[in-house]
Protein backbone atom coordinates (compact mmCIF):
# COMPACT_ATOMS: atom_id res chain seq x y z
CA UNK A 1 0.00 0.00 0.00
CA UNK A 2 2.53 2.34 1.08
CA UNK A 3 4.42 1.23 -1.64
CA UNK A 4 1.75 1.78 -4.05
CA UNK A 5 1.32 5.37 -3.08
CA UNK A 6 5.01 6.19 -3.35
CA UNK A 7 5.18 4.59 -6.80
CA UNK A 8 2.18 6.76 -7.92
CA UNK A 9 3.45 9.92 -6.13
CA UNK A 10 7.01 9.63 -7.74
CA UNK A 11 5.50 9.11 -10.65
CA UNK A 12 3.40 12.01 -10.83
CA UNK A 13 6.51 13.83 -9.69
CA UNK A 14 8.70 12.42 -13.06
CA UNK A 15 5.43 13.40 -15.66
CA UNK A 16 5.44 17.01 -13.64
CA UNK A 17 9.22 17.22 -14.18
CA UNK A 18 8.69 15.67 -17.99
CA UNK A 19 5.87 18.70 -18.38
CA UNK A 20 8.19 21.16 -16.84
CA UNK A 21 10.97 20.36 -19.81
CA UNK A 22 9.76 19.12 -22.82
CA UNK A 23 11.18 19.93 -25.42
CA UNK A 24 9.91 21.86 -28.69
CA UNK A 25 7.50 19.37 -31.33
CA UNK A 26 9.48 19.14 -34.76
CA UNK A 27 7.69 20.82 -37.34
CA UNK A 28 6.73 19.32 -40.67
CA UNK A 29 5.00 21.19 -43.67
CA UNK A 30 1.49 21.09 -43.41
CA UNK A 31 0.84 18.63 -45.94
CA UNK A 32 3.80 16.45 -44.87
CA UNK A 33 2.38 16.54 -41.23
CA UNK A 34 -0.89 15.19 -42.67
CA UNK A 35 0.48 12.44 -44.44
CA UNK A 36 2.46 11.24 -41.24
CA UNK A 37 -0.84 11.88 -39.12
CA UNK A 38 -2.94 10.11 -41.67
CA UNK A 39 0.11 6.94 -41.06
CA UNK A 40 -0.35 7.19 -37.45
CA UNK A 41 -3.70 6.08 -37.74
CA UNK A 42 -2.71 2.41 -37.52
CA UNK A 43 -0.63 3.12 -34.09
CA UNK A 44 -1.47 3.05 -30.72
CA UNK A 45 0.36 3.33 -27.89
CA UNK A 46 -0.78 1.00 -24.52
CA UNK A 47 0.27 2.87 -21.39
CA UNK A 48 0.14 3.77 -18.03
CA UNK A 49 0.22 7.58 -16.76
CA UNK A 50 3.02 7.45 -14.46
CA UNK A 51 5.26 4.67 -16.02
CA UNK A 52 8.43 6.49 -16.22
CA UNK A 53 9.41 4.21 -19.57
CA UNK A 54 5.75 5.17 -20.45
CA UNK A 55 6.82 9.10 -19.59
CA UNK A 56 9.97 8.76 -21.48
CA UNK A 57 8.00 7.49 -24.53
CA UNK A 58 5.33 9.84 -24.87
CA UNK A 59 8.05 12.53 -24.12
CA UNK A 60 9.42 11.63 -27.81
CA UNK A 61 6.38 11.55 -29.13
CA UNK A 62 5.64 15.30 -27.91
CA UNK A 63 9.37 15.58 -29.92
CA UNK A 64 8.98 14.21 -32.82
CA UNK A 65 5.01 15.58 -32.78
CA UNK A 66 3.40 12.02 -33.09
CA UNK A 67 -0.23 12.60 -31.94
CA UNK A 68 -0.55 8.60 -31.38
CA UNK A 69 -3.50 7.27 -29.41
CA UNK A 70 -2.83 6.01 -25.90
CA UNK A 71 -4.91 3.70 -24.58
CA UNK A 72 -4.45 3.27 -20.47
CA UNK A 73 -4.17 -0.06 -19.23
CA UNK A 74 -4.97 0.52 -15.77
CA UNK A 75 -6.57 -2.83 -13.75
CA UNK A 76 -10.17 -2.82 -15.04
CA UNK A 77 -9.58 -1.22 -17.87
CA UNK A 78 -10.39 -2.96 -21.69
CA UNK A 79 -7.17 -2.04 -22.93
CA UNK A 80 -5.45 -4.33 -20.66
CA UNK A 81 -7.08 -7.10 -22.04
CA UNK A 82 -6.62 -6.39 -25.34
CA UNK A 83 -3.03 -5.98 -24.83
CA UNK A 84 -2.47 -9.28 -22.30
CA UNK A 85 -4.23 -10.70 -25.53
CA UNK A 86 -3.16 -9.46 -28.51
CA UNK A 87 0.91 -8.37 -27.33
CA UNK A 88 1.34 -11.37 -25.15
CA UNK A 89 1.92 -9.57 -21.84
CA UNK A 90 1.12 -7.26 -19.59
CA UNK A 91 3.80 -4.91 -20.06
CA UNK A 92 3.84 -0.93 -21.02
CA UNK A 93 4.90 0.68 -23.02
CA UNK A 94 4.01 -1.22 -26.04
CA UNK A 95 3.30 0.48 -29.24
CA UNK A 96 0.97 -1.51 -31.80
CA UNK A 97 1.23 -1.13 -35.25
CA UNK A 98 -1.10 -2.48 -37.94
CA UNK A 99 0.78 -3.47 -40.43
CA UNK A 100 -0.60 -5.27 -43.75
CA UNK A 101 -3.72 -6.28 -42.18
CA UNK A 102 -1.37 -8.10 -38.99
CA UNK A 103 -0.77 -5.95 -35.67
CA UNK A 104 2.95 -5.86 -34.36
CA UNK A 105 3.01 -5.66 -30.84
CA UNK A 106 6.29 -3.97 -30.21
CA UNK A 107 7.88 -3.61 -26.41
CA UNK A 108 10.33 -1.37 -24.64
CA UNK A 109 10.74 2.36 -24.68
CA UNK A 110 14.30 2.21 -26.41
CA UNK A 111 12.97 0.24 -29.52
CA UNK A 112 9.57 2.02 -30.16
CA UNK A 113 11.32 5.41 -29.22
CA UNK A 114 14.12 3.92 -31.64
CA UNK A 115 11.42 2.84 -34.35
CA UNK A 116 9.26 6.37 -34.27
CA UNK A 117 12.70 8.14 -34.80
CA UNK A 118 13.56 6.24 -37.64
CA UNK A 119 10.74 6.09 -39.55
CA UNK A 120 9.19 9.98 -38.50
CA UNK A 121 12.68 11.87 -37.28
CA UNK A 122 14.31 14.46 -38.81
CA UNK A 123 16.77 12.07 -41.10
CA UNK A 124 13.26 9.94 -42.11
CA UNK A 125 11.38 9.92 -44.81
CA UNK A 126 8.39 10.71 -43.62
CA UNK A 127 5.97 9.72 -46.59
CA UNK A 128 6.06 5.91 -46.73
CA UNK A 129 3.30 3.46 -47.16
CA UNK A 130 1.86 2.02 -44.74
CA UNK A 131 3.12 -1.40 -45.81
CA UNK A 132 6.53 -0.33 -44.20
CA UNK A 133 5.32 0.65 -41.01
CA UNK A 134 5.68 -2.43 -38.70
CA UNK A 135 9.09 -3.37 -40.75
CA UNK A 136 11.66 -3.11 -37.74
CA UNK A 137 9.20 -5.17 -34.74
CA UNK A 138 9.87 -8.45 -33.61
CA UNK A 139 6.85 -9.33 -32.37
CA UNK A 140 3.57 -10.42 -34.49
CA UNK A 141 0.48 -11.97 -33.29
N1 LIG B 1 12.41 -2.30 -20.22
C1 LIG B 1 11.03 -1.90 -20.32
C2 LIG B 1 10.48 -1.74 -18.92
C3 LIG B 1 8.98 -1.51 -18.91
C4 LIG B 1 8.38 -1.71 -17.53
O1 LIG B 1 9.02 -2.19 -16.59
N2 LIG B 1 7.12 -1.34 -17.40
C5 LIG B 1 6.39 -1.59 -16.20
C6 LIG B 1 5.62 -0.34 -15.77
S1 LIG B 1 6.68 1.01 -15.35
C7 LIG B 1 5.37 -2.67 -16.45
O2 LIG B 1 4.77 -2.73 -17.49
N3 LIG B 1 5.18 -3.56 -15.47
C8 LIG B 1 4.20 -4.62 -15.58
C9 LIG B 1 2.98 -4.38 -14.79
O3 LIG B 1 2.81 -3.26 -14.25
O4 LIG B 1 2.16 -5.29 -14.71
C10 LIG B 1 10.93 -0.64 -21.16
O5 LIG B 1 11.91 0.11 -21.27
O6 LIG B 1 9.88 -0.41 -21.76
Amino acid sequence: MILKLLREGLGRLVMFFDWMTRPKPMQRAPEQQRLVEEQLKGMKLYQLKACPFCIKTRRALHRLNLPIETRDVQRGSPWRKELEQGGGRIQVPCLRIESDGQDVWMYESGDIIRFLEQRFGASADNVQSNSQSGSSSSEQS
